[in-house]
């Protein structure tokens, strides 16, 4: 009886014990990496391979890595599928105008600054302009991959017709053979809209996954089966599957879920954020097409982006172009999880394409050119409207 009451007090002590030590567990609209609601069984074992390739493939030289690179996982830059940090930029050089990269024997376009053991790791040629661009959260890709062009034009004003100072211009692109075309794709003299990346360069997640293999990791596939070193066309390091994988994953993380919704800061906070305009680009309110993961078809979801680029103003320049984005236009990232983001970033946010925007004010102090206007509209609120704006961002 006694032995069985001090087992019951240790272990209550041991449950207690922990209960202090262990931090406590992630509510699930704090996390990035979960699927969406409402995948069938196979659509989430699907999923699950390509978390599992995303995070837990790690690249060594005996498995194909390199043999120039930048990192070994996907999972390295984008930890928990949430913004990256300083630490886990890419380096783009050596495009400046629409006549193409003038540095393509010395590297460019990206730099791969590590490389395996016996192989020498790219260095910038002395005098070069170059980009940093820090990782985007994954989350929510396969709803904004599923918005129709018809959509996204109807959002673009190329000659600001109404006159309200914002623009806004998809990146036509050329896309790769190896890409679908979506369902009523719209072209402009043989090029298509792209929605990935910072200047939306990419066409779909399966031209950035094989890029980023690719690119980022000297991983050949066969849908880019040149080696970064030597140029020369190899054999695939990883499979087709693996890849297709590893696109459905994408696709099918879920969105970033808004909390304190109900707040009545947050809540006029919103109605703030609509009123100086930042709702013109950060758009509230988006919808899918019909798309092959039921999931996803036919939605309503709120990203806060057109997926549209920006003239940024000359501060934001990065002396970068990509497709037919210039060096100073970006295209609006989403909003979403925004609050979330300094929990993968070291418990500091770092903000705008590069980083360097510290905190959520900064950011909007940060937006020039078209976004001009909203920047000069926040400066003149009042410090409680400003306090409710920053509130609502943070639930996002
Ligand atoms: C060295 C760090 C690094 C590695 C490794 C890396 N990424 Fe990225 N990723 C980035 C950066 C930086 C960007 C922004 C690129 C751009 O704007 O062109 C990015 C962009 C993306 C995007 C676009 C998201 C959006 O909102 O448009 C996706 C999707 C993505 N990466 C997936 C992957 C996958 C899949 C892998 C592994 C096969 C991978 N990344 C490996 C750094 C990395
Ligand atoms: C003209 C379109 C436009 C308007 C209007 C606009 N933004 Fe932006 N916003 C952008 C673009 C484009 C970027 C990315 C710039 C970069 O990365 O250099 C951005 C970046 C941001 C970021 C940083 C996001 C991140 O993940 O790094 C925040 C926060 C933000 N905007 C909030 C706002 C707020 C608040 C307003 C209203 C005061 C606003 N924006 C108005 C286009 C716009
Ligand atoms: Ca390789
Ligand atoms: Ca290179
Ligand atoms: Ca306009």
């Amino acid at each position: 009886m006694k032995k069985t009451l001090l087992t019951v007090v240790v272990l209550l002590l041991v449950v207690i014990g922990c209960k202090k030590i262990m931090p406590p567990t992630p509510k699930d609209d704090e996390l990035l990496d979960g699927p969406v609601e409402g995948l069938s069984t196979a659509e989430t074992q699907q999923f699950l391979k390509g978390d599992v390739a995303f995070n837990d493939d790690i690249f060594t030289p005996q498995n194909g890595l390199g043999p120039i690179f930048v990192a070994n996982s996907c999972g390295s830059c984008h930890a928990g599928d949430g913004k990256g940090h300083p630490f886990t930029t890419l380096t783009r050089f050596g495009q400046i105008d629409s006549t193409g990269n003038q540095y393509l024997s010395l590297g460019a376009p990206q730099l791969q600054n590590r490389a395996i053991p016996g192989y020498t790791p790219e260095t910038l040629p002395s005098g070069v302009g170059f980009s940093k661009i820090l990782p985007p959260a994954n989350t929510g890709l396969g709803f904004l991959d599923a918005v129709s062009d018809a959509d996204l034009i109807a959002m673009s004003d190329p000659t600001d017709a109404d006159a309200d100072g914002i623009s806004g211009v998809p990146n036509w692109v050329n896309v790769p053979s190896y890409c679908q075309l979506r369902a009523n794709a719209i072209s402009q003299g043989g090029k298509y809209i792209g929605r990935f990346g910072k200047k939306g360069a990419a066409y779909d997640l399966l031209q950035q996954t094989a890029n980023a293999y690719n690119q980022d990791m000297g991983i050949n596939t066969s849908f880019e089966p040149y080696d970064t070193y030597s140029k020369l066309e190899v054999d695939p390091e990883v499979t087709n599957t693996t890849v297709h994988n590893v696109v459905f994953y994408l696709k099918t993380l879920k969105a970033p879920i808004q909390r304190n919704q109900n707040d009545n800061e947050v809540q006029s906070g919103k109605q703030v954020f609509m009123s100086i305009g930042c709702e013109k680009c950060h758009k509230a309110e988006l919808k899918t097409g019909t798309s092959s993961i039921a999931a996803l078809s036919n939605k309503t979801f709120s990203p806060y982006t057109d997926l549209l680029l920006h003239n940024m103003g000359s501060s934001l320049d990065d002396n970068y172009t990509e497709g037919s984005a210039k060096t100073y236009e970006w295209k609006t990232p989403a909003l979403w999880g925004l609050g979330l983001s300094k929990n993968s970033q070291g418990g500091n946010y770092f903000l705008m394409h590069d980083g360097r925007a510290q905190s959520i004010e900064s950011a909007i102090l940060m937006h020039g050119g078209e976004g001009q206007q909203s920047n000069t509209n926040y400066q003149n609120l009042s410090e409680s409207e400003k306090q409710k704006l920053i509130k609502f961002l943070e639930s996002l």
